[in-house]
């Protein structure tokens, strides 16, 4: 059996008001053609297909568009499984629609653990091997946090979860398998040492930190386990078979760096997984220019955006002690991309870099300063205010924290 592993994808991303569809079409375009050359007979999406619970309806039509053409494209069976960024309840809604063309859909956790078990079949209708489809799981599906709970307990129960949670839909598809096909898994959680990529943003490091599962949580009668929710591709804990896939297109300036990418994976009896990396073009690209004003307006102007399909999208971030009083710095950096580049970049956003771990030395340049900030700086700046110390407002960050984790499971959406 041959699957390609794919994850993150977020249609309906948008990046400082930009719509981000154009390298979703390209990307998705160049996953149905490896799915036609490497005869893939299943693909596997481990979560955030979509960017919000309500994504545009343009992206729901980009999905189902897609579906259809893997379909056409000789996939004989797709799983789709939901991630934190994913509504449930949306996601699982044309669930026995998709179902009639072999399209499986687990948008959360379900109440019958076997449910979550897929057989993989090909187009002709052979089984060729199980996957254990598992979503997102969200603190309500683990069990909700107790009364005076600390964040080491909470954190050492939702690993406990997520474990008990493997071994027994590995057990209920190994009730299945009398043939001893191979057993694959998916999965959406923060794992182990793993790289975020977004290493600016310390609130997303924070909050994925709680409760987070070592590779050895995945039982070693899985041939695979197919991860989403880091963006960046990478192994977990050496072991070669518990992967991130990361996301086809790269989703903010943290990730323009990263090599994009899928993994096409081949289970064969009695033979060891075989893994392919295919890296993905970079069909747009990100770049930040950070430096001085001089620094910045040299690498801006001697920067090629001519290799790229579709136009590139630029940041500019000033150092701190840029001085750029006198100047529509904005409008400045717009007609500079224009003269040198025409409509191959287009400048998203010029920010001035603060002094570190200072909110008053931000420079605001921007319309849009809040954004600069994760929620857990701005509450920090808000506990500071307040005067609150010691364990009184380490009490107020623990729950705060909490709080950001709940809503971002989705815990308080209708
Ligand atoms: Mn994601």
């Amino acid at each position: 059996m041959k699957f390609l592993h794919t994850a993150d994808w977020h249609l309906g991303r948008r990046l400082h008001g930009q719509d981000l569809a154009d390298e979703h079409e390209a990307a998705l375009n160049a996953i149905l053609s490896l799915i036609r050359e490497h005869r893939i007979d299943a693909l596997v999406h481990a979560g955030d297909v979509f960017d919000t619970g309500t994504p545009p309806q343009s992206a729901l039509r980009q999905y189902y568009s897609f579906l259809t053409r893997a379909v056409q494209a000789g996939c004989g069976t797709i799983i789709i499984t939901g991630g934190n960024h994913d509504s449930p309840a949306a996601l699982n809604a044309p669930r026995d629609l998709l179902e009639a063309m072999n399209i499986h859909v687990v948008g959360g956790a379900t109440d019958d653990i076997a449910d979550e078990v897929i057989a993989i079949k090909s187009t002709t209708g052979e089984t060729l091997g199980y996957c254990c489809a598992v979503p997102f799981l969200r603190d309500k599906d683990l069990r909700y946090s107790l009364p005076g709970e600390s964040d080491t307990e909470r954190s050492q129960r939702l690993v406990a979860g997520i474990r008990e949670h493997y071994e027994k839909v590995v057990a209920a598809a190994q009730t299945l398998n009398a043939d001893g096909l191979p057993i694959i898994a998916t999965g959406h959680l923060f794992a182990q040492g793993g790289i975020t990529g977004d290493l600016d943003n310390k609130e997303q490091i924070h909050v994925g930190n709680l409760g987070q599962i070592g590779a050895d949580a995945f039982p070693e009668s899985l041939a695979y386990v197919a991860l989403g929710h880091l963006h960046r591709p990478q192994v977990v804990g050496k072991r070669d078979w518990v992967r991130y896939s990361g996301s086809p297109v790269a989703l903010d300036f943290s990730e323009r760096d990263d090599q994009k990418q899928v993994v096409i994976v081949e289970c064969l009896p009695d033979q060891p997984v075989g893994i392919e990396i295919v890296p993905l073009p970079t069909f747009r690209r990100l770049v930040r220019f950070s430096g001085t004003l001089a620094e910045t307006e040299n690498t801006l102007t001697a920067f090629d955006s001519s290799i790229y399909p579709l136009p590139v999208f630029a940041e500019v971030q000033l150092s701190p002690d840029a001085k750029t009083s006198t100047l529509d710095i904005n409008e400045h950096f717009r007609t500079l991309t224009g003269k040198h580049h025409g409509e191959r970049m287009q400048i998203l956003r010029v920010v001035q870099a603060r002094a570190v771990g200072s909110l008053s030395a931000f420079h605001d340049n921007t319309d849009a300063a809040l954004e600069e900030f994760s929620r857990t700086e701005v509450f920090a700046e808000k506990l500071k205010k307040s005067g609150l110390e010691g364990e009184a407002a380490d009490e107020l960050r623990s729950t705060f924290t909490e709080l950001l984790t709940l809503l971002d499971e989705g815990a308080f959406a209708a």
